[in-house]
């Protein structure tokens, strides 16, 4: 889909935007939607306005989605005013279109707009372990926030989404199905997944034991999902909070483990560049230990560093899985971007297998460490 000015001004009109058009910016972060800053001048003063375009193969129902967003944006900024913090950049802002709906419905196109967060940033790659702590304590803290949020309120976006046994037979079928004959050439890929069919199991085997307990969790906890405040350099808001569904604290802390913690980027085609980094590790324990270590279960702390290899495995199946589909889910930029990124994935799950017993000891340590306890 092209979307020039024109299109983003007249999506912006449909919402009640007024003023003079200045200027727009695409944002190539996320590998979901399509989003846009618009920039409107109405006298003196200038409004930055981030506008999506929702992808609707992703999520089918918006209304519902939006529901969710609205409910927990609302839930948060009541708690942001409660502890005297400033709900205008610690939670998302949603936009009313004309007919009262969170989203405008453009033939297939469905779009929504919420204020943008000024003064603030994105990263892709962890710069110093202090950022990535202060990371690991916004994300723990927001965990926290939500532990008190109405569970049963929550529609499931995307069914099953981390549920681990199910993407690996989703990557069995679509194997099978071969559409666009790409299987033959990714046999060790796939062998690489198989051989690793126990682990998919143990989160939710723990959950069915009672030994860890369903959240409301983010679900998609990637570094680029956090705005930085550009003075501070401190996490100031969590982003993307189209697949807050029920799920558990292992999946957030997992990935982003899988997306931070890591030496090269998600993409990066040279394996030997790839690999997870001890030291950022244990930054992010560190900070979300600090923010949310009370609120978890002993199972919940003896599994983070576990977490870590089954959500990256779990998204190299998923890359695995759309490059055998014909690249439908995730955007791409060139024809095999999904398979450097399943390849890196998994290239990522190796070099964690060989240090999850140190990982595991720096989560106990920290954990001791924060607390002044043992577990
Ligand atoms: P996707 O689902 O495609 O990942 P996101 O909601 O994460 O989409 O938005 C994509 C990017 O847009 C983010 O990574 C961030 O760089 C930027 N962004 C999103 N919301 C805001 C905001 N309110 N203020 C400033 N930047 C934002
Ligand atoms: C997608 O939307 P974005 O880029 O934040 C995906 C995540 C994956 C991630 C891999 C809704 O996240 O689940 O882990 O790409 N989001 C959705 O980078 O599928
Ligand atoms: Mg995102």
């Amino acid at each position: 889909m092209v979307v020039n000015d024109e299109k983003i001004i007249s999506v912006c009109r449909e919402f009640g935007i007024e003023g003079d058009f200045t200027e727009s910016k695409v944002f190539t972060d996320g590998h979901i939607n399509s989003t846009f800053l618009a920039v409107f001048k109405n006298g003196d003063t200038v409004n930055k306005y981030l506008v999506q375009n929702i992808n609707t193969v992703v999520f089918k129902n918006q209304q519902a989605l939006m529901d969710n967003v609205i409910n927990v944006t609302s839930f948060l900024r009541k708690k942001i005013e409660e502890d005297g913090g400033d709900p205008t950049r610690e939670t998302l802002h949603f936009l009313k279109g004309k007919d009262g709906k969170y989203y405008y419905q453009d033939g297939r196109n469905c779009w929504r707009i919420y204020h943008f967060i000024d003064n603030s940033f994105t990263l892709n790659m962890i710069d110093s372990p202090e950022v990535f702590e202060d990371t690991g304590r916004s994300f723990g803290r927001f965990q926290c926030l939500l532990s008190d949020y109405p569970i049963d309120n929550l529609f499931e976006t995307i069914p099953d989404f981390h549920n681990t046994p199910k993407r690996l037979q989703n990557l069995v079928d679509s194997v099978k199905k071969d559409v666009v004959g790409r299987a033959a050439g990714v046999q060790k890929e796939i062998n690489f997944a198989l051989e690793r069919k126990g682990d998919t199991e143990r989160a939710l085997n723990l959950l069915e034991k009672g030994e860890i307990p369903l959240r409301v969790t983010h679900n998609d906890t990637k570094l680029n999902n956090i705005l930085f405040d550009s003075e501070t350099n401190k996490g100031i808001c969590v982003i993307d909070l189209d697949t807050i569904m029920p799920g558990l604290s292992l999946y957030d802390f997992g990935d982003a483990i899988r997306f931070g913690a890591k030496t090269a980027a998600e993409d990066e085609a040279d394996l030997s560049k790839v690999s997870v980094s001890l030291d950022l590790y244990e930054s992010y324990v560190k900070g979300y230990l600090e923010s949310c270590a009370s609120a978890l279960t002993k199972a919940e702390i003896e599994n983070l560093a576990f977490s870590a290899k089954l959500m990256t495995f779990e998204c190299g199946m998923r890359f695995l899985t759309d490059y055998l589909d014909g690249d439908v889910y995730f955007k791409t930029e060139y024809p095999d971007h999904n398979l450097v990124r399943a390849r890196n994935q998994f290239k990522m799950v190796e070099e964690i297998e060989k240090v999850l017993p140190e990982m595991e000891k720096i989560t106990l340590d920290t954990y001791q460490l924060v607390t002044g306890k043992s577990l």
